[in-house]
């Protein structure tokens, strides 16, 4: 009753937020993941309403990386728009949509009571630092591109594949349902940018690019026409760097058709690294959750046209 969706939240705030709207509405479930290395349990929402014959799912993540709050704020109220407005009814008798708001609790409360610019988990200490890069921990081409084996660095990707346990609970929900999920969106920041696979190598595409090139470019529209906010549509690798080990490259791996990874708000050319890129001010949920929703129907959409 009293969550204010266009703020940032503690952790247990998000999860008894979520946890609220699973108890309100009869066809959404709030399960869980497993825990974090701390022991925070990762839960998630399920929505959608039964059905007899399996249904394709929509999988939605966001906090893998700690300091990249607009991510889980986004996330959260994607939710709250998708059970708040009778329009996604059929939708949702069509497909599953699951939300994981926060990937990465015990990141994003260091993040929120220690270190703002805090990117990775909160294992260790190894050689004295914490943290392994969860976005660099996946079993696909793990280690090859864009990683540190320095476990003090900020892309410390592990001491092996699926070494995290964050990652772990991830990868198993995804092999679960590899056949059902048709869209993964991950969601990071900063930068507008939609970006797909593979993102290990540059110039190193899927055989079906040009179906997630085109999906991408109709997401990016939808985003656009709401407050003019242009996202760069293009391979992750190519766009942005070459980067192995990440989930969006993981799903891809697993035979998930529509993956992607956006990078919300702000965007990189008007700001510096360190300064408010992560620390997007909260006035700015709004807007971001309000352009980021239609890019996620088109997505949506494109799962409900699976069946
Ligand atoms: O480097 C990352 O993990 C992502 N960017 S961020 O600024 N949020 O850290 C991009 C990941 C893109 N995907 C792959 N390289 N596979
Ligand atoms: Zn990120």
């Amino acid at each position: 009753p009293s969550f204010n969706l266009y703020d940032y939240h503690t952790y247990d705030d998000q999860m008894a937020y979520i946890k609220s709207i699973a108890q309100q509405y009869s066809y959404v479930h709030l399960e869980s993941l497993g825990k974090s290395v701390e022991g925070r349990d990762i839960q998630y929402l399920k929505i959608g309403y039964p059905s007899n014959r399996p249904k394709n799912i929509l999988f939605i993540d966001a906090g893998i990386h700690a300091r990249e709050w607009i991510a889980p704020a986004t996330a959260i109220c994607i939710i709250d728009r998708l059970v708040t407005n009778p329009d996604y009814t059929s939708l949702l008798y069509d497909i599953d949509i699951y939300v994981v708001p926060n990937v990465n609790p015990d990141g994003y409360e260091y993040s929120r009571t220690s270190d703002r610019m805090w990117r990775k988990n909160r294992s260790g200490p190894r050689q004295g630092c914490y943290g392994v890069d969860l976005n660099r921990n996946f079993a696909f081409k793990w280690g090859y591109s864009g990683v540190s084996r320095d476990p003090c660095s900020e892309t410390y990707a592990g001491s092996s594949a699926l070494s995290e346990v964050e990652a772990q609970h991830l990868a198993k929900i995804l092999d679960a349902n590899n056949n059902t999920i048709k869209a993964y969106v991950t969601l990071h920041s900063y930068g507008e940018d939609l970006i797909y696979p593979w993102g290990y190598a540059i110039r190193t595409y899927p055989s079906d690019v040009a179906e997630l090139k085109k999906l991408a470019h109709e997401a990016a529209e939808a985003i656009h026409a709401v407050n003019g906010t242009r996202y760069s549509v293009g391979n992750s690798a190519d766009e942005l760097y070459p980067a192995s080990g990440a989930s969006d490259d993981y799903s891809k791996s697993i035979g998930i058709k529509f993956v992607y990874t956006f990078e919300l708000s702000p965007t990189s050319s008007d700001d510096n690294f360190y300064g408010y890129g992560f620390q997007f001010p909260k006035e700015f949920i709004q807007p971001t959750c309000e352009e980021t929703f239609p890019g996620i129907l088109t997505i949506a959409k494109a799962v409900q046209d699976t069946n």
